[in-house]
């Protein structure tokens, strides 16, 4: 049985204005994608809890967005490398805690936690990461967590913002809901199947296979079977990754070699697994410090291929030594990266399961 844990941030442009702009903290926040035209025109990205009250939600014209408007309402500029790279910085959170990962987009990731055997754990994952954005970032999201991406993202959409719901049986979760909820299930399918006298998930999921495939066609109507009955087999897929980060916030703030290193240790271990667990090697190690403002210092070396956790160990503690006496820095946070990789040249043996299969 898998666990799926999905995380998508709350009115994540939106939020990340208001955090560089406390005076809009509790004003509605709409954020434009304005077009080269100028004036109004252009569509909404995204607006805040309180904006949507007020009927604004993304994709709508700028211009139905203001006639909507309350006098106090913000509309901003969206500044889309910002986000990227608050959303980078979260996204090394999130990587940092699944077996795999899947970004999906700027806001939005699955996590296959699967070796956590059992929902109670993967509930406490979920607190844990919503802790850690909000402490690093100051940042909200919703969770949701379920036996595969189907159900873990549409658990995610049950409650926002800050929610967290996990659900341990889909079909309990799913049936009752309106049928225009199922993902993959837009308003005109939606209409033809309450048309058909289908109107929750529990009703599609025991809809004639026959009288559905007149609906939408052979292929699709086996799709919607499964996913009504809460079955989705897609896997969380990795994307080839390009190099491994770790970052953890002090426990104080320090400029002391040797107190920061204390921290890097488990990190260490981490990208120690990973690229065990990945079969690479890496040629370039990387330190990290972000100081109080934020900003990200970094130093590296190339060396021969390994994965070994001393060399890391080794080579990250000398980086850190070197950055922190070239660099009047306080660190903040602290990490290490591993980039510039190679495959593991394997003997295969016959203790090896790949070898065996
Ligand atoms: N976005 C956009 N245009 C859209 C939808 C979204 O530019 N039509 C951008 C702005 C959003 C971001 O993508 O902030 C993430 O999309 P979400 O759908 O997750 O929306 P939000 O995070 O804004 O709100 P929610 O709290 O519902 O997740
Ligand atoms: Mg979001």
């Amino acid at each position: 049985m898998r666990i799926i844990i999905h995380v998508d941030l709350d009115s994540f442009y939106a939020s990340c204005e208001e955090l560089r702009h406390p005076e809009l903290m509790g004003k509605p926040v709409v954020v434009c994608m304005f077009s080269a035209r100028g004036n109004d025109s252009g569509a909404v990205a995204t607006a805040n809890y309180k904006a949507r009250e007020m009927g604004i939600k993304s994709g709508m014209p700028i211009s139905f967005a203001r006639k909507r408007a309350s006098i106090e309402t913000a509309f901003l500029k969206a500044d889309i490398q910002h986000y990227r790279s608050i959303s980078q910085r979260i996204m090394l959170i999130l990587e940092s805690k699944a077996d795999k990962f899947q970004q999906v987009s700027v806001d939005e990731a699955y996590l296959d936690v699967s070796s956590l055997s059992g929902m109670e754990k993967a509930v406490d994952l979920a607190k844990e990461i919503k802790e850690e954005i909000l402490s690093s970032e100051k940042l909200t999201c919703s969770i949701g967590i379920g036996p595969n991406k189907l159900v873990s993202k549409m658990a995610t959409s049950f409650r926002k913002p800050d929610g967290l719901t996990p659900v341990g049986n889909p079909k309990e979760f799913l049936f009752p809901m309106p049928v225009k909820k199922l993902h993959g299930i837009g308003p005109k399918t939606a209409e033809m199947l309450n048309e058909a006298g289908v109107t929750t998930i529990g009703d599609l999921a025991s809809f004639d296979a026959g009288k559905l495939s007149g609906i939408v066609g052979k292929n699709r109507a086996v799709l919607l079977h499964q996913k009504a009955n809460g079955i989705d087999d897609s896997p969380v897929e990795e994307k080839d990754i390009k190099q491994i980060s770790r970052l953890t916030t002090l426990t104080d703030n320090s400029s002391d070699a040797s107190f920061i290193m204390e921290s890097l240790q488990t990190l260490a271990e981490d990208i120690h697994h990973k690229l065990e667990k990945r079969r690479l090697l890496c040629r370039t190690i990387s330190v990290m410090i972000i100081d109080s403002s934020i900003q990200m210092h970094t130093k590296s070396m190339t060396t021969e291929a390994t994965d070994s956790l001393d060399a890391i160990r080794t080579y990250a503690s000398r980086l850190l030594a070197g950055l922190l006496s070239e660099k009047n820095v306080v660190a903040r946070r602290a990490g290490i990266r591993v980039s510039n990789f190679e495959a593991r040249k394997d003997q295969k043996s016959l203790s090896d399961p790949l070898f065996r299969r």
